[in-house]
């Protein structure tokens, strides 16, 4: 009897020694961080600075390894909340477009040309993850169960096609575009006489191969060059119609079994990835800002200037002025209208007046 004792002692000291202190809190040995597209994106880079910083912090008590293309929803990208919800995914670096057939009030940032015709949009779109709009989505999204930790950016969306180039809605009647399963979006190409058709990412690079449709807009810096959408599109139109901002979220009983310290360094942690990954997005076209952030971290990609980037491979790049983004605001002015409701006047209205308040 006392040998077994004794071996059992011998034992449980081995494993003690053997732990790495997280595994001793009661911590998992991994957390699972879902992302949608592939590992080139911005998004899942802002995904893997945000783990790494925190094993880093952490001396590795916290270990997030990041599961890009949508592979913990088996490609169902609008399935992902209830998954982070109800546990089978820990950790969520998830775009409010995805999240929007759940939780309405996400489809803010989606009202189409809302933000496109400010005159400084990533400034606009700043004021409302800063202001009492911020406030009011970040509230929507943990009323619904998961622990909001910080903000991050895939981008504004613009629109790459095949068969010519878009300066004005009237170039895009009947062409087949693809689009996200969230309603917003297939009323607004309907509105602008395309032709939507409804596709996961996980098939649409097979569905652009074999031209099933003859569009599709995605963030510049964050997906269409990393996936090189000029092997599929040679236009490009740079129209900034909605933009796409990204929330890190987390399981509520995950978040809760982190001590307070490391709360507080998971928030910080997102803090720094939100930077980073807003510098992707907007590498060359902002003022410069986003260059010397990633200067200083010394993580500059090889693509600096996207619009050359894109002639360089083929692509004739349209570039629409004010006036021509004018034109496409007020032909989605109904989508807009009937959105604000289904949104939340006090919401959307609390939007704008963030949005003025930097103008
Ligand atoms: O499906 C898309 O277009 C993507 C990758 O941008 C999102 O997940 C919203």
């Amino acid at each position: 009897m006392k040998k077994i004792v004794a071996s059992c002692i011998v034992f449980l000291c081995c494993l003690l020694l053997a732990s790495p202190q997280g595994a001793l809190a009661g911590y998992k040995a991994e957390y699972r961080l879902s992302v949608v597209p592939g590992p080139s994106s911005g998004w899942a880079q802002t995904a893997e600075f945000f783990a790494s910083l925190v094993k880093e912090r952490s001396k590795g008590r916290i270990n997030i390894k990041v599961y890009p293309s949508a592979q913990l929803m088996a490609g169902k990208q609008t399935s992902e909340f209830l998954l982070l919800r109800n546990g089978s995914i820990d950790f969520s670096l998830a775009s409010t477009i995805n999240w929007s057939p759940q939780i309405k009030e996400l489809n803010l940032t989606a009202l189409p040309f809302f933000l496109a015709v400010e005159p400084d949009r990533y400034k606009a779109m700043d004021a409302i993850m800063a202001g009492k709009s911020g406030k009011m989505i970040i509230e929507s999204v943990e009323a619904k169960g998961v622990k909001f930790i910080g903000w991050a950016e895939n981008g504004f969306r613009e629109l790459t096609t095949s068969k010519g180039p878009i300066m004005s809605p009237n170039d895009l009647k009947g062409l087949k575009i693809r689009v996200v399963g969230s309603p917003i979006f297939i009323e607004t190409f309907r509105e602008l006489g395309a032709n939507p058709v409804n596709m996961n990412w996980s098939e649409a690079t097979t569905g652009f191969q074999q031209g099933l449709v003859d569009g599709q807009e995605n963030p510049t810096n964050g997906i269409n060059i990393p996936l090189k959408i000029w092997d599929f599109h040679k236009f490009h139109c740079d129209w900034h119609y909605l933009i796409d901002p990204l929330l890190l979220c987390a399981n509520s009983k995950v978040w809760d079994g982190f001590s307070p310290e490391d709360q507080k360094l998971l928030t910080a942690c997102a803090l720094e990835a939100e930077k980073f990954g807003k510098a992707l997005s907007r590498l060359g076209m902002d003022n410069g800002e986003s260059l010397r952030l990633l200067q200083q971290l010394d993580k500059v990609p090889a693509v600096r200037d996207p619009y050359a980037c894109m002639q360089e491979h083929g692509m004739k790049v349209s570039r629409l002025s004010a006036d021509n983004i004018r034109v496409f605001y007020n032909a989605t002015a109904p989508v807009r209208e009937k959105w604000a409701k289904t949104i939340g006047e006090e919401l959307v209205k609390a939007a704008q007046e963030d949005m003025a308040a930097v103008r």
